[in-house]
């Protein structure tokens, strides 16, 4: 709220008319021609491409228009028209571009030809591909093999995934990180442990048929907005939707869908929200717990009173193990300890149990602000132990969802892209290609910066992403990414890993999804998995950015074949030449999964990877579905905030960024031109003497010596809960210390980093 009784908040709802405008906007500006934008009647088709933004579900029967703001800008994004000729980098050093911010690094275009870093003249200068996978082989065969890391970001494909991953082992690590190290790893470690698989357990059959909707942490109208039809659906049939975040964000909120015409000629919106609780970030193993309590203490008086049980006493007999472990724990909390650990008052959290109570099929929705926790694991678990109480696991309208981030980050862990070797088929690619797969575990993206700042990696493979930017610690970590001897980038744009790079580097550009993929001459397909666990087929639509571009399966297969002793049993060349080999490769490998994957991958809405928990099967040592009782409930055991004057720190999103890729500096949900922001609520202002506008500098609050600063932040006064500030990844990474990351999982604990605010400068006008 402003003095006046107004608040910074804009009212407008997601969609609507700015959603238009945005997409018109960025397709003028990235000069997409106008066959370009009919493009977007191709995204998330089953004949056309899937989009190259989020990873939430497409279904069998989409919309006319099935893409939303988010997926066209990602979009225009790739297929501009502005590419980068060797000639910039002519004109540019390193060291200049390393001024530049990262909006316009990426936005000079499409990168069109490999390169190399000279030293001399502090420049990248093109080389030739066959010259680019040679030196980068014959550097590669130097280096100890468990000091070389492939990191992939979550969008390549699964057959260049399962490539990759097969190039990692037989060369002899298993160093597959991957940026779900940074995000939903604490689902990958969570889920397991509770219910036995490793993925959410619900479909889009169950929103139509779900009563009942929780909603943790997950930023709708931004990161994944075409989920908000399904939301829009179930709100139009009476269904509740009950969210716990610390922000009013706008597409939690309300919803105009933009491809309505009635809706947008009538201005009506849809309320997204019918509860809206605005926790303290880190208090959400508070809420649960509380609303755990709330329920186990309904049923304990309903038993008292002979009356029907709220609990789903058969499906806790039958299915559950540690129900009574949890309840006690549950029956002990005291209500002031769960109030003040979750911002939440005791009404709040026993109404929205009300709504849980009588609900019949429930299900529960997290992303970021649950997985991105010192106590991420257990938030999950938490979640799932709510959901167990009343039986909403593995039944129709009922289960565990959580929202992915890059379009393909799960499918990568379903063909084998991951650092634990446990969790690959290590027998099978053995026997299928005659090599003896490394057993030992490989670093995950903590260990791997760990080791790059100790010195000991040599050589960091990255296959799309932006390490250098997206990781904690940015600027602490930039001596050890300099010291890297060699570093490889698979990239399509320009960013902040091209520049502060290993004392050899290259930059490797490769085509986009978007783009039509030609092996002589033959058009290509690939294939993704969505959040739900369904795999899709996607055909690139635009003509390629420049024809020096290989794809990422040629590139992948190339370094192979630079790097590794031949193996007659791996036909890198007969699986670039047509991509269906790589894919009876991967049904050979996994046939559960993946059988007659050629014949299912075009199926409307995908077909569905086997997924235990759905049918109540639980494929746990208990092999029933665990209930985890909770350490605590404080946010950071281990991060005593002594002082009122400490804040707690969550780096998120904006409408105009994906990742750290940023389209524009604007955040038109949150309305603020710029990302050097922090907002905040206005008795912590008041408590530290600071009005809207003025700039601070923002500093971490740990005890390990070493000093994290951004300055330059400008205060917006915003309905946060007081003790908390939001800020925007990525521009906060500094603050974020590369050893505050989630027990078990390592993600990085983003949303709760303990900082201290200075003035640094006047009010701004
Ligand atoms: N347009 C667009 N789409 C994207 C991305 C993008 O950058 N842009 N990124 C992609 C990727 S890789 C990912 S992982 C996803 C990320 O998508 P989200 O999971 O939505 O991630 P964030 O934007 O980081 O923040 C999530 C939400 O959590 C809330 N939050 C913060 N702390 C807490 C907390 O302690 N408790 C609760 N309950 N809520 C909290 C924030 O207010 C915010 O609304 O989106 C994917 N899709
Ligand atoms: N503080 C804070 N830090 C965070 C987060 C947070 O919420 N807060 N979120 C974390 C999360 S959830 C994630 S997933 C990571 C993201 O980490 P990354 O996945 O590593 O980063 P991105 O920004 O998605 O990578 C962008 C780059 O990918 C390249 N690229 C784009 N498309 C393609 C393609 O088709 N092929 C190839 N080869 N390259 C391509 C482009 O060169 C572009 O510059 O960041 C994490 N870091
Ligand atoms: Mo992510």
């Amino acid at each position: 709220m402003n003095k006046d009784g107004s608040s910074n908040e804009p009212k407008l709802p997601a969609g609507g008319w700015g959603s238009i405008k945005e997409v018109t906007t960025i397709l003028l500006e990235q000069r997409v021609p106008v066959e370009g934008s009919a493009l977007l009647l191709k995204q998330n088709k089953p004949d056309g491409f899937m989009c190259v933004s989020c990873a939430w579900a497409k279904p069998a029967h989409p919309h006319p228009a099935e893409f939303c703001e988010s997926g066209a800008k990602a979009t225009a994004w790739e297929v501009t028209s502005k590419v980068v000729k060797p000639e910039f980098f002519a004109k540019h050093t390193v060291r200049e571009l390393e001024s530049w911010d990262d909006h316009d690094l990426e936005d000079i275009g499409r990168l069109t030809v490999p390169l190399r870093y000279d030293a001399a003249s502090d420049r990248y200068t093109e080389i030739g591909w066959d010259q680019a996978f040679d030196e980068i082989g014959a550097q590669l065969r130097g280096f100890d093999p468990k000091q070389v890391v492939f990191y992939s970001s979550g969008r390549a494909s699964l057959e260049t995934s399962y490539m990759y991953q097969l190039l990692a082992r037989m060369y002899g690590n298993n160093n597959l990180p991957d940026s779900s190290n940074m995000c939903h790893e604490s689902t990958s470690v969570a889920l397991p442990k509770s219910i036995g698989v490793p993925i959410g357990t619900v479909t889009l059959d169950d929103f139509e048929k779900t009563d009942c909707i929780f909603f943790f942490g997950q930023n709708v109208g931004v990161n994944s907005p075409r989920m908000l039809h399904q939301l829009q659906e179930a709100r139009k049939r009476g269904v509740e939707i009950i969210t716990f975040n610390p922000l009013r964000e706008r597409g939690l909120v309300s919803f105009t869908n933009p491809q309505s015409p009635l809706e947008m000629l009538t201005g009506s919106e849809t309320c997204i929200s019918t509860q809206y609780h605005q926790l303290k970030a880190g208090g959400d193993t508070a809420a649960l717990m509380g609303l755990c309590k709330a329920v186990i203490d309904a049923d304990d008086a309903a038993m008292a009173a002979h009356a029907g049980r709220t609990l789903d006493a058969p499906f806790l007999a039958g299915h559950t193990h540690g129900f009574e472990e949890l309840a006690t724990s549950a029956r002990a909390l005291d209500w002031a300890e769960i109030e003040r650990e979750s911002g939440l008052t005791r009404a709040a959290i026993e109404g929205a149990a009300q709504v849980y109570m009588r609900s019949h099929a429930v299900i529960g929705i997290f992303g970021m602000g649950l997985t991105q926790h010192r106590n991420g694991v257990q938030n999950i678990q938490m979640l799932v132990n709510f959901l167990l109480l009343r039986g909403n696991i593995g039944k129709p309208g009922a289960g565990i969802c959580p929202v992915r981030g890059h379009s393909n980050v799960q499918g990568q862990r379903t063909v084998g892209i991951t650092e634990k070797p446990e969790l690959a088929p290590l027998d099978k690619l053995k026997e299928q290609y005659g090599f003896e797969p490394p057993r030992d575990k490989g670093m995950n993206t903590i260990e791997a910066c760990e080791g790059i700042q100790a010195g000991k990696v040599q050589a960091l493979i990255s296959l799309g992403g932006n390490l250098v930017r997206a990781v904690p610690d940015h600027g602490a970590m930039d001596a050890g990414w300099r010291a890297l001897p060699l570093t490889v980038q698979i990239s399509t744009k320009l960013n902040r890993s091209h520049l502060v790079h290993g004392k050899a580097a290259y930059i490797l550009p490769c085509l986009g999804r978007i783009e039509i993929d030609r092996q002589n001459g033959v058009e290509q397909a690939v294939s993704m998995e969505d959040s739900t666990g369904c795999m899709h087929g996607s055909r690139g639509r635009a003509e390629p950015a420049a024809d020096t571009l290989l794809s990422e399966p040629a590139i992948v297969a190339r370094l192979a074949k630079a790097t590794l002793a031949p193996n007659p049993k791996v036909d890198w060349d007969g699986w670039v030449a047509d991509y269906s080999k790589v894919r009876d490769a991967i049904a050979e490998t996994y046939p559960e999964i993946f059988n007659h994957f050629n014949e299912r991958m075009w199926t409307p809405g995908g077909f569905r990877k086997p997924v235990a928990a759905a049918q109540r099967q639980w494929n746990t040592p208990t092999k029933k579905a665990n209930f985890t009782v909770p350490d605590g409930l404080a946010a950071d055991p281990d991060l005593k905030e002594e002082s009122p004057d400490v804040l707690r720190l969550f780096t998120v999103r904006s409408d105009g960024q994906f990742n750290t890729t940023i389209y524009s500096h604007e955040d038109r949900f949150r309305g603020v031109k710029d990302r050097m922001v922090l907002f905040m609520a206005r008795e912590d202002m008041d408590a530290q003497g600071l009005s809207d506008g003025d700039i601070v500098q923002a500093s971490t609050v740990a005890k390990d010596g070493v000093e994290r600063r951004v300055d330059g932040l400008r205060v917006v006064e915003y309905p946060v809960p007081p003790g908390c500030t939001a800020g925007y990844y990525p521009e906060c990474n500094p603050l974020l210390p590369l050893w505050h990351y989630a027990k078990d999982s390592k993600v990085p604990a983003a949303k709760s980093i303990a900082v201290r605010l200075t003035r640094s400068g006047q009010a701004a006008a």
